[in-house]
């Protein structure tokens, strides 16, 4: 398919980044909803009412106005706008809408993700991604937003993580479906870069003149102790094979947190290293690495559309993203064509199979009243982004 004429925002976009799921409450469609429900889950907490954000999205895209952001980047519930197959919700499709309007009427670019981990009930129970219509419900879905919602998106997203969620339901286990086969995660990465491609023209064939890309999570890898074969071999299929995928696209969403050592025997970590609460290194270097490695491969525009640190420490989550943009900075001096640049996440907010203790979040949510109070790092992040990028070296 042809590309359709694309029009990227003038300026730079500084966000926040979340997803339906983790801010919204209520995602009872889904075939995570079930799954923090069965006996022997690995789940530590139900997600419940998350932050509440279906009913407080002003109240959260206020606050990226408080902290003179330009851009939000959010995602629209599969289960919610076609429960049950070839059903749709126009009240979900109204409140989505509502959504965008309410975030153009703050002059914030809506940067909209399709499908962020949750599969409606449905379409799990006819297999979720080993399902041989999989890519044909996903286009249909994606239609349907693309014409109800595509002249109010500012930037699109396909899959969010596609290869987080190969790796964690079927070769790690630990996400829905919980299986644990090389064979199965090689044969859903493939679903899912036949998914993306599959949606990414339908969306083209709608209204609008957005972007359209893969939010894809990436790594800065490290061999140690002769773990080169087995880096490659990781790479390959977490990366490169996507990477390779995307180059008709219009963009790249590269997310990261951290640096992976990878030995023989897989992750390994050293005693004496800094690890954050999600047991990462400490590595707010990746994004450097990974915004240079994606564009060098793909020769698209980069957007970081994931970044941030899980952590109690606010001072830490600061020294993190000082990092992380000092690194940004460095690409943007060397001609890499970013733009724009993400932070995970608004909000304290469901971090899946850990609950709620990781704190991704700029701005505390208060888990009874649901009352939102910003972190000194949200300050600290809203002048970081005045300046760019003086501001950080
Ligand atoms: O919370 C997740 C998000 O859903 C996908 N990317 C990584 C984040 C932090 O772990």
């Amino acid at each position: 398919m042809t590309k359709r004429e694309v029009r990227f925002p003038r300026e730079f976009s500084w966000g926040t980044s979340t997803s339906a799921y983790q801010i919204e409450g209520g995602g009872t469609n889904t075939d995570w909803w079930r799954f923090e429900r069965t006996g022997d889950t690995p789940a530590v907490e139900p997600c419940a009412n998350a932050c509440d954000s279906w009913h407080r999205y002003e109240e959260d895209l206020d606050l990226l106005v408080k902290f003179g952001l330009n851009a939000f980047r959010l995602s629209v519930e599969w289960a919610r706008i076609e429960p049950e197959r070839d059903v749709i919700s126009t009240e979900a499709l109204d409140h989505y809408r509502q959504v965008l309007q309410a975030c153009h009427a703050r002059s914030i670019l809506p940067v909209v993700t399709l499908h962020h981990f949750t599969l409606p009930l449905w379409v799990a129970d006819a297999g979720g991604f080993e399902s041989p219509e999989i890519s044909t419900w996903l286009a249909n879905y994606a239609r349907v937003v693309g014409e109800a919602l595509g002249e109010y998106i500012g930037v699109a997203c396909t899959i969010n993580e596609p290869n987080i969620v190969a790796i964690m339901g079927y070769l790690v286990g630990v996400f829905p479906p919980r299986a644990s086969s090389w064979e199965r995660f090689v044969a859903v990465n493939k679903t899912m870069r036949a998914s993306h491609i599959a949606m990414r023209d339908a969306l083209r064939e709608g209204p609008g003149t957005f972007p359209i890309g893969l939010p894809l999570s990436m790594q800065e890898y490290e061999a140690v102790d002769g773990g080169e074969e087995q880096l490659e071999s990781l790479r390959h299929e977490m990366e490169d094979e996507y990477l390779n995928a995307v180059k008709d696209d219009d963009y790249l969403g590269v997310q990261c947190y951290t640096k992976m050592l990878i030995g023989p025997n897989g992750l390994v970590t050293n005693p004496q290293d800094e690890l954050t609460e999600m047991g990462y290194l400490f590595w707010p270097q990746c994004v450097e690495y990974t915004v240079r490695r994606a564009a060098q491969i793909t020769g698209l525009p980069i957007i970081v559309t994931e970044n941030g640190i899980g952590t109690n420490d606010d001072d830490q989550r600061i020294r993190y993203l000082a990092g992380a943009l000092q690194g940004l900075s460095n690409v943007i001096r060397d001609g890499v064509d970013v733009r724009g640049y993400f932070q995970w996440s608004l909000l304290d907010n469901f971090e899946w199979i850990l609950g709620y203790a990781p704190k991704f979040g700029i701005v505390a949510v208060d888990r009874s009243s649901f009352a939102r109070t910003p972190k000194p790092s949200a300050q600290w992040y809203a002048n970081a982004t005045k300046g760019f990028p003086e501001s950080v070296l």
